[in-house]
């Protein structure tokens, strides 16, 4: 939608800003200062836009979705704001003035890296699409000085630099003076002296959280959404004392104290963070949301005793689950409701979404950390714990199990509060984030929950936005749609579905064909800059990214990778279809075997990419530092899809959305989003291999023999002896003994030796497949024909309706 704006506008608007906010002489303006001005001259249009939205949200006393989230995982911001303001061509009309595009603008924002992986870049979707759909709504999280860390390798290893992404400004936070709040912290609880009386916590330390927003800008709409970011600053009056003595060393040391809150991510990916950091990150955020959410309400109300009908908060995980206990003081001890009164509305109030089922990884909190960081917040767990116990007892009398696996806290060893627990007594829905995943939730983890409330569980699959997905990432695919189509697949996926009959006109197919062949060509320049490594651009685009993980079996694809370098040397003379098999992804600092496997496929590449017998038939490439703007490159390039984790551990995956949306063929398990996706795409357009969940879980019960498997497939063993014995770490033979361990004597944790074969069978299957290049093609088609549900306007509409009660005003 186009604002009324005229291409002299924004190029005047630029012109100005250069000289006036950005500081420079406009015919001395380089990329970096023209990047600036132009994204002045969008903010300002942004900020009109929001300033419009919340007044008309205000007037109409909106109901609103507030979607709490450690992380948000946002990447660039400048051209999807071109996009979704419709300034593209002005944009670039302004910077052509300078001589510049507006790819060479682009590039110079640094991706704003506030989260992990999918559960970060799954928050930034779904504010693009309840934006998009207009719904009145906020994300808040985090403003961390450091995001996710970027990757180097060296010697190849992973190394962790600093992402100091603020460094130089930027121009898409919006700093709200008025608006902050205190986050108590520590102290003790007086108790009432008599029964029904109320209990003052007395609090050791106090931070400010102050707010910054960021503008998100719907498309094909004039209705923003807003992410609030909260930032931890020292009250005013603690540095005084110190700055006033000359101490100040002191001084700062006492403000960092506070402030080290919102410093830095913790780049943990499923698995939680235990350090007293970490809970006081949550509860910082937390804790400053609600009172800004309770603010904004009693604005528009004169009690808060309708909240549950004005406001929707979704926990993102269990990252928030405090929140239900700080609901429950602000309402009690703050505003003088009554304990069980505020309790319902509680409970109205707040969603939740579980994003794995692995135990492993599921939050939980020693009581005696949270005594000594939020003893109120404790008692208050407590009593909850209490009433709900005595609840559950009446379903179950004297199952003392049942009661144990219930209770809030855990027993036996150290007390623990679960986070998981807390967030389903404390929501009116609780959600996985795939059919499968939502399934196994009730079956496995949350069985019991399950039996008292069944009808709290659901399942909203995840989806991605085809806005930065295909329109922002794919240029050469989305004009040819557009041709094809029209337009309107931006704003409803559900259009690529005419694409099937597309698919059987053999121009179409050749134009598709081209397109992807446009995009390989921008990877291979890609890996090429980065690593230095030529690949051949017609060669089969195999691509693993994401997060390095056991579970993701990013190793079995190298158990792949080497069988294939294996079987070309035993066989030099074989018709192989020449690949390159492309990875990329970070490993948690502290994670020791998911870096020594990024390190074993940096030394597997260096032996197979200089063996001059293997020629272009094989290469195998590691892109550094993946993130949202690498994934913007490397998606539109694949054409072989990686989505291999164990059947029953990844609970969605959305990377696999992406790719497929993109043209990509999956070769994958059973698992996650997966199974929708071939449902979608067609048996014909997918290759799944593997066990299957039950499969899986009949083995691990009957006793899983990985050496017995090792012992009776020669090839595996003669790829796991090459690995163990050095083949590929001459210099350090015994490097990856601790690799090979952990799957023949370890008990092989993720089945990859129980996989292997039917793996490395359908690989030789994608091998053929491919050969028929215009059978491929059609394939692809079919995949982008399918990926219709799969859009996070689908996913929201589906909140909106089903859990959050709000309406979308397209
Ligand atoms: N996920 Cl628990 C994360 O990215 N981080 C986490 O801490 C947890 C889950 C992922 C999950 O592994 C994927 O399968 C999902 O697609 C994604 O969340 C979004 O739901």
């Amino acid at each position: 939608m186009k604002p009324n704006t005229t291409e002299t506008d924004l190029a005047t608007a630029t012109e100005r800003h250069l000289l006036n906010t950005v500081g420079v002489a406009p015919d001395q303006a380089g990329a970096p200062e023209v990047l600036q001005a132009v994204s002045q001259a969008v903010r300002e249009q942004l900020s009109q836009r929001w300033v419009r939205t919340q007044a008309n949200d205000r007037a109409t006393k909106a109901r609103r979705v507030y979607y709490l989230s450690m992380e948000f995982l946002i990447g660039r911001t400048f051209g999807n704001a071109l996009a979704s303001l419709g300034l593209q061509g002005d944009a670039a009309a302004a910077a052509e003035k300078h001589a510049k595009t507006l790819e060479d603008l682009a590039a110079g924002e640094p991706d704003a890296a506030l989260g992990n992986g999918g559960l970060g870049r799954l928050a930034a979707c779904f504010l693009d699409s309840m934006a998009t759909l207009g719904l009145p709504s906020f994300g808040y999280g985090i403003r961390y000085e450091y995001g996710m860390f970027a990757q180097s390798i060296q010697g190849g290893r992973q190394v962790e630099h600093p992402d100091s992404w603020l460094e130089n400004g930027t121009p898409w936070e919006f700093p709200r003076a008025g608006i902050g709040y205190p986050v108590c912290f520590g102290g003790w609880v007086e108790q009432p002296a008599l029964p029904g009386g109320k209990a003052q916590w007395r609090p050791a330390a106090e931070v400010n959280a102050k707010a910054y927003d960021m503008v998100i800008p719907g498309h094909g709409t004039d209705k923003v959404s807003t992410l609030r970011l909260w930032k931890a600053v020292a009250p005013a009056h603690i540095d005084l004392h110190a700055f006033n003595s000359g101490d100040y060393a002191r001084a700062a040391e006492v403000k960092n104290q506070f402030e080290n809150i919102s410093w830095v991510l913790y780049p943990n990916d499923s698995t939680p963070a235990g350090r007293e950091l970490r809970l006081r990150q949550e509860y910082f955020f937390t804790s400053a949301s609600i009172q800004d959410i309770l603010a904004r309400h009693l604005e528009e109300h004169p009690t808060l005793d309708n909240l549950h009908e004005k406001v929707a908060i979704h926990l993102n995980d269990t990252h928030p689950a405090i929140g239900v206990a700080e609901l429950m003081r602000l309402l009690v001890d703050q505003h003088g409701m009554a304990w069980e009164a505020a309790w319902k509305i509680t409970q109205q109030t707040f969603s939740y979404t579980n994003h794995t089922l692995m135990p492993e990884a599921l939050e939980t909190w020693a009581v005696d950390l949270m005594h000594h960081v939020l003893p109120r917040h404790l008692d208050i767990i407590f009593r909850i714990n209490h009433e709900f116990l005595a609840f559950a007892a009446s379903k179950k009398p004297d199952d003392v199990e049942f009661l144990r696996r219930l209770s809030l806290v855990s027993e036996g060893g150290e007390k623990r509060v679960r986070m998981a627990n807390l967030s389903i007594v404390g929501s009116h829905m609780i959600n996985g984030v795939s059919q499968l995943h939502s399934d196994l939730l009730v079956q496995t983890i949350f069985s019991d929950f399950a039996y008292l409330w069944p009808e709290r569980f659901t399942n909203m699959t995840n989806g991605v936005t085809p806005r930065r997905w295909l329109a922002q990432a794919n240029p050469k695919l989305s004009s040819l749609l557009d041709q094809t189509l029209g337009q309107g697949w931006r704003l409803n996926l559900d259009e690529l579905a005419k694409l099937k009959t597309a698919g059987d006109n053999s121009s179409f197919r050749i134009a598709f064909a081209e397109a992807k062949q446009h995009n390989k060509s921008r990877l291979a320049a890609l890996i090429h800059k980065t690593i230095g490594l030529q690949v051949d651009p017609t060669s089969l685009f195999d691509v693993q990214v994401k997060r390095i993980h056991e579970y993701k079996r990013q190793l079995l694809n190298l158990l792949h990778v080497i069988t294939r370098y294996q079987e070309i040397l035993d066989n030099p003379n074989g018709d192989w279809q020449p690949r390159t098999v492309i990875f990329a992804g970070k490993a948690a600092s502290s994670y020791h075997m998911a870096k020594q496997i990024i390190r074993l496929i940096h030394d597997v590449a260096a032996v197979i990419n200089n063996d001059r017998r293997v020629g272009d038939r094989l290469k195998l490439a590691f892109i550094p530092n993946y993130g949202v703007s690498v994934a913007e490159v490397i998606m539109p390039g694949a054409e072989l899809s990686e989505q291999i984790s164990t059947a029953g551990t990844e609970a969605s995956g959305t990377g696999n959305m992406k790719l497929a949306l993109n043209g990509a063929l999956t070769i994958g398990t059973l698992d996650g989003a997966n199974i929708e996706i071939g449902q979608a795409v067609g048996d014909d357009n997918i290759f799944i291999f593997g066990l299957r969940t039950p499969e899986v879980e009949a083995q691990r019960r009957a006793g899983y023999q990985p050496m017995r498997i090792y012992e009776e497939n020669a090839r595996l063993k003669s790829v796991l002896d090459a690995i163990a014995s050095g083949a590929f770490s001459p210099d350090e033979p015994d490097r990856y003994r601790g690799v090979v361990d952990a799957l023949l004597w370890g008990g092989d944790h993720y089945f990859l030796l129980a996989d292997y074969d039917s793996y490395v069978s359908t690989q030789l299957q994608v091998d053929r497949r491919f050969r028929d290049r215009d059978a491929w093609a059609r394939s692809a088609i079919a995949n982008v024909a399918g990926m219709g549900p799969f859009s996070a306007d689908r996913t929201i509409g589906q909140y909106a309706e089903q859990i959050w009660h709000v309406q979308p005003r397209r």
